[in-house]
């Protein structure tokens, strides 16, 4: 057994963009990238936003808490650049009436703080989603096998995504959590023999990253850790190895992406002879915030498994770079220059397209490092765990280090130094810090909840912000931040300050309280937890209203699914808003311009999340309600599920298209849902953002 360490070395570079970013391809000719290397500094704990003082005006109370400050709202202006804005017409007439009557918000049941609930299964209802899974898996099979995706309605397939058979590799984890051993071991057969990284052209490295690498990586780590699950005591799968190796292939096909001037990564790559990394003429140069800052936990996990550092490297390079520009008030805008590592000028603030999964990363890095417990931070295990080729000198500066940190003597040392590695925990801190420092800025700036609604409850949803101006819009794909917010409030330290600090007098009592604790432990000082804790308790109130807002979006169509993207009707003026009169409903609307669902997972991942943190039995509700929908209105006989058109026409036309992330991430979450607590419990893995889970501070247990 051995245990890597990682080296942060100061000489890559890179950039990326979102999932809708093959549909806009037309590869245009790019910059080679030049591998100047850049400035770097050591990470810094960022400061926390100022939480506004003055109460929101016309607020519930029971926002209250979470909702910091009015935002201002200037006129109107469209941003031609999101793909995603409607036009203005489309602003100015909402499109349909709604109505219906607003459930209240689960309450966040448990303490934030403390040992996960233990739940038991539900097994008609994980039975019924195991056979909607085996349905969408024959569609598969039967008519696009290998191909990235599978057409149910004309029964053929899509192979213009990653070509790379897409739905095979992201399904993997899924079978074998679901015990399907047969169709897991055809699977990996087929991407084993078949899934090679040398001619693809114009693929997207987040995506690759997040299906592909991620979907390697998951059933490398469960074909082992599942064993327990399985009672017994070889690895599920003798070709185990060959998935890492598989793995490693995939990364180092991609990792030159990476050389950027900035750190940032390039969003696309084609593969084999010309080879070579770039934006596509459409991103203006521009990479995607999400697709660059969500190839962390992969690459880290990577690099763990196998020992090799410059894994990690590159994807620490690139956090560099975003903490080297974090706006004060923390919202990251989407679009970011791969070249200067400056932020882009279309100046778009969402957690919805090309902004989501960045902030999904900044807390789930932290949990990969150490998870629920900080005390399982990977480098104390690896600190017990050095590995043999580390000579003495190396590991007593390593040791020492480590004792610097215990100690509470955060030591600024150069990137790439042995001391830095030893500083792992500074690092995670950092990250960490960045996720805390968003929540304040989404909180203060983002948040949001309808008005004059004929409901009792408003609904709280997270809005844009377009060129400063809120646009009461939000897209399915926000649906995670639920969970991302649970698992955040499940996981704080090292939190901003709570509201009625302010920043100098917050720090000045942390560091009081870390100079009395025993070992200079963050939270040995038990004042200083309590305040954790009301600032957690606070995220788990917000987690639990974003999740059933996205319940609601569901639960007010016509066919119990979700559009892509609603509007909110709410008396703080903002761009987009659902107009005043007639609306004496929700006060959400569909949007006009995107009332189709590509059965994405968003919602029941936050479901599923917040089930395992709080055990309340209304999530699990809520995910049998979308269970049935989607086998009412998706399913198509001869085999898969379709996307559909639009969620407000009853029967609903079908797109013939089944996404592979319906196989990887929706079906699973819902199995999950009404699994027990011992399957994938949330101290064990952490979920990348395709729903592949990978085992929190692998580095200290890897066996290489
Ligand atoms: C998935 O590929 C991932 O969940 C990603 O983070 C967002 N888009 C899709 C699912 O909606």
């Amino acid at each position: 057994m051995s245990v890597c360490l990682l080296q942060i070395d100061t000489d890559s570079d890179s950039n990326t963009e979102e999932g809708v970013a093959d549909q806009h391809a037309q590869a245009t000719s790019h910059k080679p990238f030049d591998a100047a290397p850049a400035a770097h500094k050591p990470f810094e704990k960022p400061t926390p936003s100022k939480p506004a003082a003055q109460a929101a005006e016309e607020e519930h109370p029971q926002i209250k808490a979470f909702k910091h400050k009015p935002v201002a709202t200037p006129p109107l202006e469209t941003d031609e650049t999101d793909e995603h804005a409607p036009s203005k017409q489309q602003q100015e007439k909402p499109s349909q009436p709604v109505s219906g009557k607003a459930t209240s918000p689960p309450k966040a049941t448990k303490q934030p703080t403390g040992e996960l609930p233990t739940l038991s299964a539900d097994s008609q209802k994980q039975a019924f989603v195991k056979r909607m899974f085996q349905h969408a898996w024959q569609g598969y099979r039967d008519f696009a096998w290998g191909a990235d995706a599978l057409r149910p309605v004309s029964k053929s397939s899509d192979n213009n995504f990653l070509h790379m058979g897409a739905t095979a590799v992201d399904a993997m984890d899924t079978l074998l959590i679901m015990g399907l051993m047969d169709e897991y071991h055809h699977a990996e057969d087929w991407v084993l023999e078949n899934l090679h990284f040398s001619s693809q052209s114009g693929v997207s490295v987040f995506e690759t990253t997040i299906r592909v690498l991620g979907g390697l990586l998951a059933a490398y780590d469960l074909t082992e850790t599942l064993m327990p699950v399985f009672g017994v005591d070889t690895p599920l799968s003798k070709r185990r190895p060959e998935l890492l190796k598989r793995a490693q292939e995939c990364a180092d096909a991609l990792k030159f992406a990476f050389k950027t001037n900035s750190g940032i990564p390039y969003g696309t790559v084609s593969l084999g002879g010309n080879a070579r990394a770039f934006n596509p003429g459409w991103t203006g140069g521009m990479s995607s915030t999400a697709e660059a800052a969500t190839l962390q936990l992969e690459w880290e996990y990577l690099a763990l498994a196998t020992g090799q550092a410059e894994y990690a490297n590159d994807v620490r390079r690139t956090m560099q770079a975003f903490h080297a520009v974090e706006p004060k008030d923390h919202l990251l805008p989407i679009h970011i220059d791969p070249n200067t590592g400056k932020w882009g000028s279309s100046n778009i603030v969402t957690l919805g397209a090309r902004g989501d999964s960045a902030y999904e990363y900044l807390v789930k890095q932290h949990v990969l490092s150490g998870g629920l417990d900080r005390k399982r931070h990977a480098w104390r295990g690896a600190a017990k765990d050095m590995p043999g080729s580390v000579n003495k000198a190396e590991q007593s500066a390593w040791s020492g280090a480590v004792r610097g940190v215990r100690g509470g003597r955060r030591q600024s040392t150069p990137l790439g130094s042995w001391a830095f590695q030893a500083n792992e925990i500074a690092y995670f801190d950092a990250v960490r810090s960045m996720y805390d420092g968003t929540v304040h800025g989404i909180k203060d700036i983002l948040v949001h909840q309808t008005t004059d609604g004929a409901t009792e409850t408003p609904l709280v949803f997270i809005s844009e912000r377009l060129r400063g101006r809120i646009d009461h819009k939000m897209d399915h794909l926000v649906c995670f931040a639920g969970g991302m917010l649970g698992l955040g409030a499940r996981t704080a330290w090292g939190a901003p300050p709570p509201s009625g600090w302010d920043k100098a007098s917050y720090l000045a009592h942390v560091k009081r309280a870390k100079a009395a604790g025993a070992a200079g432990e963050p939270h040995a000082d038990a004042d200083e937890e309590a305040l954790l804790r009301e600032q957690d308790a606070d995220d788990m109130r917000l987690a639990a209203e974003i999740t059933r807002t996205c319940h609601e979006m569901y639960s007010f169509t016509a066919t119990k699914l979700a559009p892509e993207i609603v509007r909110f009707r709410s008396h703080e003026k903002g761009h987009g808003q659902v107009g005043a009169g007639g609306d004496r409903g929700l006060g959400m609307i569909v949007d006009p311009g995107a009332k189709h669902c590509l059965l994405r997972p968003e919602a029941v991942e936050s479901f599923f999340v917040m089930f395992r943190l709080t055990g309340d039995e209304r999530y699990r509700e809520w995910g049998w309600e979308m269970a049935q929908a989607i086998e009412a209105k998706a399913r198509i006989e001869t085999g898969g599920y379709s996307s559909i058109n639009d969620v407000t026409h009853d029967p609903p036309a079908y797109k013939d298209h089944q996404e592979s992330f319906f196989l990887a991430e929706t079906l699973k979450y819902l199995y999950l849902l009404f699994s027990d607590s011992k399957l994938i419990p949330l101290d064990k893995y952490v979920f990348n953002t395709e729903a592949h889970p990978l085992s929190i501070a692998r580095g200290a247990q890897a066996a290489v």
